[in-house]
């Protein structure tokens, strides 16, 4: 069976996309968790995961005698290996955009990332996040908008039904909520439809029932939901 290396659940963002996609298409795998340390080089931590991946981070996958990682070679692996399953689109036009925002998602918007740190555990409301996180919104909408005009008329996601694309941009719905990201009408349903999956929605159940702080992933600004409230924590309280 497959076997899935992530972190935690509440801030692991590169670990959900090939747990979604897999969760998503019913593929049987072994999920193993090791949480984070206190920071992302713990060396401990960097120990632990050191018998699974060369590069040292999550997630990665072992596939038999075989291990990947990088999210978007585990994610092309799956589609490689199953070729049954519509991993991504057929249609060449829609499974070329596909691929083209699977790989800009996966190369670029480190200034949303940087900014906006996945974390499912709480809600913060909307403030200016500087031109270069606005930036990243704009561009990432309008990829959104144009899957969907486009593509999108079968399903409620990019290309209709779930692709890989969807589990690329999985972790990004995310920070549009946690972060109160200003969307439009056609990218907030998006996101609606990506976090009513089951799959997305058992993650996040997951994830809000860990019980690690990763301070380094703790936004400096005021919560406006706390959906952790067992854990306690100092900062950021309004
Ligand atoms: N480009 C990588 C990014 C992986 C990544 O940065 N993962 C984070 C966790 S979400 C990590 O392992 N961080 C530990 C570190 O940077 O040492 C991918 O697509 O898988």
């Amino acid at each position: 069976m497959l076997k899935l290396v992530i972190a935690n659940k509440c801030h692991s963002s590169w670990s959900l996309r090939p747990w979604i996609l897999l969760k998503h298409f019913g593929i049987p795998f072994e999920e193993v968790l090791i949480p984070f340390g206190p920071t992302f080089d713990d060396p401990e931590w960097k120990r632990a995961i050191s018998s699974f991946t060369p590069a040292g981070k999550v997630p990665a996958l072992l596939d038999g005698d075989i291990k990947v990682w990088e999210s978007l070679a585990i994610i092309e692996h799956v589609a490689d290996t199953r070729p049954d399953l519509a991993i991504w689109p057929s249609d060449p036009a829609a499974r070329a955009f596909a691929r083209s925002i699977a790989a800009e998602m996966h190369a670029g918007f480190s200034a949303l990332r940087n900014a906006c740190p996945m974390n499912l555990g709480w809600r913060h409301g909307p403030r200016d996040r500087g031109p270069d996180v606005a930036a990243d919104v704009a561009r990432i909408t309008t990829i959104w908008r144009e899957a969907r005009e486009r593509f999108g008329a079968g399903g409620p996601f990019l290309f209709g039904d779930f692709t890989a694309a969807d589990a690329m941009f999985a972790p990004v719905t995310a920070r549009f909520t946690t972060y109160a990201l200003p969307a439009d009408p056609v990218s907030a349903a998006y996101i609606a439809a990506v976090q009513a999956t089951p799959a997305f929605q058992s993650w996040r159940l997951a994830a809000l029932a860990e019980p690690w702080i990763l301070p380094i992933d703790e936004a400096d600004e005021p919560v406006l939901e706390d959906f952790r409230p067992h854990l306690s924590r100092s900062r950021a309280r309004s």
